[in-house]
């Protein structure tokens, strides 16, 4: 198939028509637990549409939207333990990764550095090796699949710029020992990074008290994206650093913009992201936010419950509203839930069955799913 600019426009209906047939081919999220990312909330995307125009890329023409920028940062560093956090709404969990590790290589003055990572980190850190040349080095977890500090330790040398650790991690939801690792950054005087591209909008909403942010001293900045749990649109990510020391370390100098500097990876860049965030945020409160992550690990417990029924065990107890199932062939079912409509995802190490809870399922979908997952492990194993 070769495509072509066309000659002459297509009126708007047909442009229409086409996308609609398009968009019909999408899978529908109803049937989707392979994904960490939502339904945008309706009141985030009216936001989202509001501000399509806008460019932070050069915050004085939007000054009203580079306003929500900056209140979006605050209250999510409040959220985090922090009431003065700097900086600034990025385009996801890759991008925020990639600008953190690159402002931490940066204050260290190394070109040769290297990172300490868990060996359950997100694959942008494989992205980071190559875009900053650096090392990245992956520690070991434990048998409840958190990192080992003591084999953080070992990869500590005079080299690292930066320590790692997960607050949600992809494939487990499990969140690392952050006030352990926090102490080793402290002890060898480098910054900690927390990936809680995840668990940023879950771990504050939980019964259950983790100590993970800016109340743990040694915590230079945090992940936190509001595309996944938070509800935003796509592409809203957020960094949020504990001073704004770090940010100065990731700033060009700009010329003919309406501010001298720059700190964010790319130049022109949405307003659409921030205010949809700060919509939803300020619509939902953090009333709101419980009741969402109530729902999702109500639906978690159910099925942990349902699967331990058919005689089959999670790896580790559900922090968050991330299950592995240990099975008999992962692929075999996965594939056989694909022939049902249902898309569900993998592990690694162990190898197990990956099911995410997020807000778009409904109670009924999800005893659907359950129903099809008894009837595919029951003639898994005859
Ligand atoms: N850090 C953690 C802990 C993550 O889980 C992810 C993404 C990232 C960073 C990177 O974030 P961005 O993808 O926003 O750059 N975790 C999921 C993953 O890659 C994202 C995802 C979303 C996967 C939707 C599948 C999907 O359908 O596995």
């Amino acid at each position: 198939m070769m495509y072509t600019f066309p000659e002459r426009g297509l009126s708007e209906e047909m442009v229409t028509d086409l996308l609609r047939e398009m968009r019909g081919r999408d899978c529908s999220y109803d049937h989707l637990l392979s994904t960490m990312c939502t339904r945008p909330h309706p009141v985030a995307v009216r936001a989202y549409t509001m501000f399509l125009e806008t460019n932070l890329g050069d915050p004085g023409l939007f000054p009203g939207t580079a306003e929500i920028e900056r209140r979006v940062v605050g209250i999510l560093g409040s959220l985090l333990g922090c009431s003065d956090a700097a900086g600034y709404i990025s385009t996801g969990g890759t991008e925020s990764n990639i600008q953190a590790i690159r402002a931490a290589r940066n204050s260290s003055g190394r070109r040769d550095g290297n990172i300490v990572v868990p060996r359950s980190a997100h694959f942008s850190f494989d992205k980071i090796a190559d875009l900053l040349n650096l090392e990245v080095r992956k520690a070991e977890l434990d048998d409840m699949l958190r990192v080992d500090v003591g084999d953080v330790e070992r990869l500590i040398d005079e080299r690292t710029v930066c320590l790692v650790g997960i607050a949600g991690t992809t494939e487990f939801g499990q969140v690392d020992p952050i006030e352990d690792l926090a102490e080793l950054a402290i002890e060898n005087n480098i910054p900690l990074h927390v990936d809680a591209a995840f668990g940023g909008f879950v771990l504050p909403f939980l019964d259950r008290n983790y100590h993970w942010d800016f109340r743990v001293d040694g915590v230079q900045s945090i992940t936190i994206d509001p595309h996944k749990m938070g509800m935003s649109p796509i592409p809203a990510g957020g960094l949020i650093f504990r001073s704004s020391d770090p940010v100065r370390r990731l700033e060009t100098e700009t010329y003919y913009l309406t501010v001298a500097r720059q700190a964010s990876l790319t130049g022109t860049r949405s307003g659409a992201a921030a205010a949809a965030t700060y919509a939803v945020i300020m619509h939902l409160g953090t009333d709101g936010y419980r009741r969402v992550v109530r729902r999702c690990m109500e639906m978690t417990e159910h099925l942990v419950s349902e699967a331990r029924a058919m005689g089959v065990e999670p790896v580790i107890e559900p922090v968050m509203n991330v299950v592995a199932l240990k099975i008999d062939d992962p692929p075999g079912v996965r594939r056989a839930l694909l022939e049902r409509g249902w898309h569900v995802s993998m592990t690694r190490e162990p190898k197990a069955l990956r099911l995410i809870l997020m807000p778009h399922m409904t109670e009924e979908n999800l005893d659907l799913f359950l129903d099809d997952m008894k009837d595919v492990i029951s003639s898994t194993r005859s």
